[in-house]
């Protein structure tokens, strides 16, 4: 009995379960580099190097450890260029009495695998991905009956669940959240720490020449390209970030500052997207820190939240409510997405710097993501499916499974509530309170209109006045609902034109 066994792109464990009970005297594994998955968005130079440098290192260990693997090359001249004509190809040359598949992490390619079967005429089984907490059907049972979902309550259920930070039947420290600790803005006078990076090896340095060749034209540069791309790498990653950034995390998990792209932040995001690292094992070790005295409960929480919370949480959101979750637009926004987005050439500081960063680094942390371009294209009414695609394309870690409801859920309020109980909108005193970057910016954060005023400050007005029948009734926001109140109409009407010119000189 021979097993074809599919190893996806973003599938690089070697605990994986496509990979389980793998017989290397019959068994192949396969990896396909394709064009149609390089260029499904046009994803971030570094994204594709780290991708393909990332299956050719995985590749080379499992032959290492005596699994015969068929990898297709990008560059291989019969490359049909696509998953499932590629899988064809392979069954013809290895006929397989059946194929073995990890559940993909998208929509998309999870319709093309359902695919393969008849197309090829062989039994395709197709396994749980064991990469994470909450199964699909974990989380469908999570949702049965509830009316409204929310991450914390969900969270809580995961920590119990896998005994997580857990004293017994309570959290440890008492409390299950301590994210009020966690909304400092950092000192002017504080140094971040240096970041461990990742020079690029042979393999990475041969996908970087193909990358220039075949892909000049994708958003972002090379040149600072760091990210990890064998698990070896990722631990080390993770180790770094455990001793030295990981106890000041929960404080400065908010902060922004000019010139300082990552901050306290784990930058792990991409290995654990890849399959590099497992999330159990890194909530794991930070707990494990904590538990040693070298972290603080409010940054070791903090983090865990993230990944056992916000993680498994979108993951679930997406797979339950797709396809349909793609086309909410429940705000009714319709303005395209403004050029600046991929060129930073707007006189905005903080939306330079977070666009910047996303060019050079193909990353910004999470509020840069949320509370700059996020809250910008909330306010503008850019088109959901619009500013969803960009952040597809810019960052280093960005799958559609976890990007998608952070995009429409989470920034832009897309879907009505389903993620986030409140849209995250913000004028410029937020910016000004969590980062630097209002002093070195062409408008002025203190005033509220006129030329020089901050655009953010009049377009959060503009945003809950024309949203106001549809969000005037959500309790989180009664406050700046009553200010609101207090405007006389030709107060309200002038903050619209003035927000409309501003906009409309962006096209
Ligand atoms: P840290 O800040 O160090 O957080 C630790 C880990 O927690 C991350 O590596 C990540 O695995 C997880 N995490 C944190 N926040 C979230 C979240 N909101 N949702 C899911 N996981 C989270 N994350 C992605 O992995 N891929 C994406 O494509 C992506 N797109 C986003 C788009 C928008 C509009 C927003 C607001 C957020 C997006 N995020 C995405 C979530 C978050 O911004 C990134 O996970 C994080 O910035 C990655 O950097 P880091 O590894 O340094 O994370
Ligand atoms: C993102 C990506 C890229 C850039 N290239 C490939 C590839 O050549 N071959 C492959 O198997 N996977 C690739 N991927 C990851 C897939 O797009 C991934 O499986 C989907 O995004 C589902 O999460």
């Amino acid at each position: 009995m021979s097993i074809l066994r599919v190893i996806l792109g973003d599938q690089l464990s070697f605990d994986i379960s496509a990979l389980a009970g793998l017989d290397p005297r019959c068994d192949i594994v396969l990896m396909m580099e394709v064009m149609e998955e390089t260029t499904y968005v046009r994803h971030h130079k570094q994204k594709i190097v780290l991708v393909l440098s990332a299956m050719r290192h995985f590749a080379a260990e499992l032959r290492q450890r005596g699994v015969p693997v068929d990898y297709v090359l990008l560059d291989a001249s019969d490359n049909t260029g696509n998953l499932t004509t590629e899988v064809q190809r392979a069954v013809v040359r290895h006929a397989p009495d059946g194929l073995v598949v990890s559940e993909p992490g998208e929509w998309r390619v999870q319709a093309m695998v359902e695919g393969w079967a008849a197309l090829t005429g062989k039994p395709v089984e197709i396994r749980t991905d064991n990469r994470f907490f909450a199964s699909r059907a974990r989380f469908a049972t999570w949702t049965h009956g509830r009316r409204t979902w929310r991450m914390e309550h969900f969270y809580r259920e995961m920590r119990r669940e896998h005994a997580i930070l857990m004293e017994g039947k309570q959290p440890a420290g008492g409390e299950w959240n301590f994210d009020s600790e966690n909304r400092k803005r950092l000192p002017a006078s504080s140094v971040p720490p240096v970041r461990l990076r990742f020079v690029p090896d042979e393999t990475t340095r041969e996908v970087m020449a193909l990358v220039e060749q075949r892909f000049s034209g994708h958003f972002g540069g090379l040149e600072e390209f760091g990210w990890p791309v064998s698990r070896a790498d990722a631990l080390h990653a993770l180790d770094d970030f455990i001793a030295h950034v990981l106890p000041n995390f929960g404080d400065y998990q908010d902060a922004m500052k000019a010139g300082a792209p990552f901050l306290y932040h784990s930058l792990l995001g991409a290995a654990l997207n890849l399959g590099l690292l497992c999330p159990d094992e890194v909530c794991r070790v930070a707990e494990a820190a904590w538990r040693s005295g070298a972290a603080p409960l409010n940054a070791v929480e903090g983090f865990v939240r993230q990944i056992l919370g916000w993680r498994e949480y979108v993951r679930g959101v997406y797979w339950a409510l797709m396809p349909d979750y793609e086309k909410r637009n429940a705000l009714q926004a319709t303005r395209k997405l403004p050029a600046f987005y991929w060129t930073g050439d707007t006189p905005m500081h903080c939306l330079r710097e977070a666009i910047g960063n996303t060019a050079r680094y193909a990353y910004s942390h999470h509020i840069q993501r949320l509370m700059v371009t996020g809250n910008f294209a909330l306010l503008a009414g850019i088109v959901p499916q619009e500013i969803e695609r960009w952040y597809l394309a810019v960052y280093a870690d960005a799958y559609e499974w976890v990007e998608m409801p952070n995009t429409l859920g989470m920034a832009v309020f897309a879907d009505g509530g389903q993620m986030a109980s409140k849209p995250y909108a913000a004028s410029g005193a937020y910016i000004d309170r969590m980062s630097d970057f209002c002093s070195g910016c062409a408008f002025d954060v203190k005033q509220k209109t006129g030329p020089n005023a901050c655009p953010f400050n009049y377009l959060y007005w503009a945003f809950l006045i024309r949203q106001k029948d549809r969000l005037a009734n959500n309790p989180r926001l009664a406050m700046p609902y009553r200010t609101l109140a207090g405007w006389p109409p030709q107060r309200q009407a002038a903050i619209l034109a003035e927000a409309d010119t501003f906009l409309d000189q962006l096209e």
